[in-house]
């Protein structure tokens, strides 16, 4: 059976535009909230492949997506090389954070598959529940957004810390970027024998980078993580997410040789069609704001996304994750907009 948004990300769109939704599962459905409920630390509920495959289809279910992204996080990553990783309700993610030798020192790839080993079973599990027509995917975090977590020791407004550290101290700053890239790339690979039928790399911090450093921090790995996955699964198409990136998603594009590269809310679509439209898939980009007031404000905005990134291939999706105060009918509304909608 034919899965339109694999067949989508690889240059062969169909007349339907397939669609799915960062943060697709999570807070603002009730069933979610249910099973999470059921778990008290965040991170264990990522290791639990019955609970963590369970809310990756529960949007399946309400809306028909053609697409499920597994259900973890990209902390798993630190965790999984020997950062303590904890979340704090109502705060979000913590780590103790590795600003110098001695504490990097103490990370590595030693044990890193059998710490991840969960997720790798949520994906196997995904793979035989899925029907056929449905694209599984993977993801990671990009090193640098992952790098901010790992270095601040939570999440942070400007990542001051980081770049600091990327400017102070850029021996061991590359060191850790290079450890990122070996595990991520690993990781995707695993994931995509588990079963993953395509991956994203969300880079979701790579705003208002100077030009050399986005090469270096942005671009430089996520190319060198585009190439180790694809020696291995040539076949399997990688999607990439600098968000907001401005006109440096030009030269990420031309440089990672990702497959398909997810927009910001802020990326203009005639620009997109123009520039980047012809060498890969773009995916996007309406407001997840938008989608809380909903009504035909957004419809007419969803219309307008398509019409605009109609003549060549293109996943509909957010410019961001779906916030918690997100209303599900107007998921729903959504939806069945996209689906309504031929080119
Ligand atoms: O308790 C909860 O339910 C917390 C909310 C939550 C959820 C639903 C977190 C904590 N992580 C997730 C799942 C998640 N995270 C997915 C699953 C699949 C899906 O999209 O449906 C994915 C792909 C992520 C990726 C992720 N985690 C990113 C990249 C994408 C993005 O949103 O920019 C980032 C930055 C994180 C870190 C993270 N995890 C959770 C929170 C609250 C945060 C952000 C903290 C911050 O603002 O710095």
């Amino acid at each position: 059976m034919r899965k339109l948004l694999l067949e989508t990300l690889t240059g062969n769109p169909g007349e339907r535009v397939p669609f799915w939704f960062m943060r697709q599962a999570g807070r603002y459905l009730p069933e979610y909230r249910e099973v999470r409920a059921s778990t008290k630390s965040f991170m264990e509920f990522c290791y639990s492949p019955e609970k963590a495959a369970e809310v990756t289809l529960q949007p399946i279910r309400r809306y028909d997506m053609d697409g499920a992204i597994l259900f973890a996080d990209i902390l798993v990553v630190p965790d999984g090389l020997g950062q303590d990783v904890w979340f704090e309700a109502g705060v979000g993610p913590k780590l103790t954070p590795v600003r110098d030798n001695a504490t990097f020192s103490k990370l590595g790839m030693a044990g890193f598959h059998d710490k991840v080993a969960p997720v790798y079973e949520t994906v196997a599990r995904l793979k035989k529940a899925l029907p056929e027509d449905k694209t599984l995917l993977g993801f990671a975090g990009a090193p640098w957004t992952v790098l901010t977590y790992m270095i601040e020791g939570s999440g942070s407004k400007d990542h001051g810390a980081a770049r600091q550290l990327g400017y102070g101290n850029p021996e061991l700053f590359s060191r850790m970027l290079e450890l990122l890239v070996e595990a991520t790339a690993e990781y995707l690979c695993r994931q995509i024998e588990a079963g993953a039928d395509a991956v994203q790399i969300f880079d979701s911090w790579a705003a208002a980078i100077p030009e050399p450093m986005f090469d270096a921090w942005i671009i430089e790995p996520t190319r060198e993580i585009v190439s180790r996955v694809r020696a291995r699964h040539p076949d399997t198409p990688i999607i990439g997410f600098p968000r907001l990136a401005g006109a440096q998603y030009e030269r990420f594009v031309a440089k990672t040789g990702v497959n398909a590269v997810s927009l910001d809310t802020g990326v203009p679509l005639d620009w997109a069609a123009d520039k980047l439209q012809p060498s890969v898939c773009v995916q996007g980009n309406i407001d997840p704001h938008l989608v809380v007031a909903g009504g035909k404000p957004m419809v007419e905005e969803a219309n307008r996304i398509l019409e605009t990134l109609k003549s060549g291939p293109h996943i509909f999706n957010l410019g961001h994750g779906f916030v918690p105060e997100t209303p599900p009918e107007n998921v729903k509304l959504l939806s069945e907009t996209v689906q309504a909608f031929r080119r």
